[in-house]
């Protein structure tokens, strides 16, 4: 995959690059993306039923058990060469806003200091009722219950129809709007309103540039396509600002 040298100027000349990753981004972890049929016993389930309040209150000990699995999986492996690139970016660059659509942590285990998760966190937990401190719920019942109140212990995610933590929010689409170059990276532009970031940027004049092996419906309105995996267009695109 050549990197056009447009792509490298404009990064080098940018004030402010924001970037958007979505589960493309930790697939060559080994993590599987949402697109991808879930293994073994999760194949028959669809990731965007049980990633709902609805599903935890139908079933919550098969939402839980979903969590705990897509835990241990992720707790197993290790951050990839994008990840590793996107922290040596943010180090050269003026001003850098790292906005993520996953739950894995991955960001900040590559040591990535400053991330915006704006689908929280799947190691955090908290209780579906209140603001309780679940902090010392017993986390081997499935789920456990919240030791204030009684209530379920949930994962600290945003599920299909919930809204956005309001601070992440505010962040990503502030860094979308001021950026000079957005990066949309590993997503398929499929879930909102995650997905309008690339068109807010676009609109106030930034440079988009899509990293995906796959056209997605933000493709077209992609100032620039890198067709090809993050773990290795990421660490070519450093290596070029580093270098030239
Ligand atoms: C909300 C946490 C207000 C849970 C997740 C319009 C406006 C607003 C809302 C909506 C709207 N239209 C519809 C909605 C509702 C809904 C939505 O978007 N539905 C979709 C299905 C259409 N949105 C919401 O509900 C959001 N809330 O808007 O609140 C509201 C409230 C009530 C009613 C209306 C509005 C909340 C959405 C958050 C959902 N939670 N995660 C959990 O993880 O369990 S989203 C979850 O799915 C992931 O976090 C991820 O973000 C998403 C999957 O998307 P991707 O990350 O893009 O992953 P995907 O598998 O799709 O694609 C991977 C890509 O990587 C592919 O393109 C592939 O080609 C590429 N790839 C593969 N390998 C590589 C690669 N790329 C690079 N390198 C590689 N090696």
């Amino acid at each position: 995959m050549e990197i056009p040298a447009e792509v490298v100027a404009g990064l080098r000349a940018a004030r402010h690059i924001c970037v958007l990753t979505g589960a493309g981004a930790s697939a060559e972890s080994g993590v599987p993306t949402f697109r991808e049929a879930q293994a073994g016993l999760w194949e028959q389930y669809d990731p965007l039923e049980l990633a709902t309040p609805e599903a935890f209150l139908r079933d919550p000990k098969l939402v839980w058990q979903w969590y705990a699995w897509r835990r241990e999986l992720i707790s197993r492996v290790e951050p990839n060469a994008g990840h590793h690139a996107l922290v040596e970016l943010a180090r050269i660059s003026r001003q850098f806003t790292l906005v993520t659509q996953n739950v894995d942590e991955l960001h900040q285990r590559a040591g990535s200091e400053y991330v915006v998760e704006f689908h929280g966190n799947i190691f955090n937990n908290r209780c579906f009722d209140g603001n309780c401190d679940v902090g010392d719920a017993d986390t081997e019942a499935s789920p456990p219950k919240c030791p204030h109140c009684g209530g379920y212990v949930r994962p600290g995610v945003v599920w299909f129809g919930e809204q956005i933590p309001s601070d992440a929010l505010e962040l990503a689409n502030n860094a979308a709007v001021a950026c000079d170059v957005f990066m949309s990276i590993g997503t398929s532009s499929h879930v909102w309103p995650a997905a309008g970031l690339a068109d807010a940027a676009r609109q106030n004049g930034a440079m988009v540039v899509e990293i995906n092996p796959d056209v997605t419906s933000q493709s077209s309105h992609s100032r620039y396509r890198l067709a090809g995996k993050s773990g290795v267009i990421l660490p070519e695109l450093v290596r070029l600002l580093a270098h030239q």
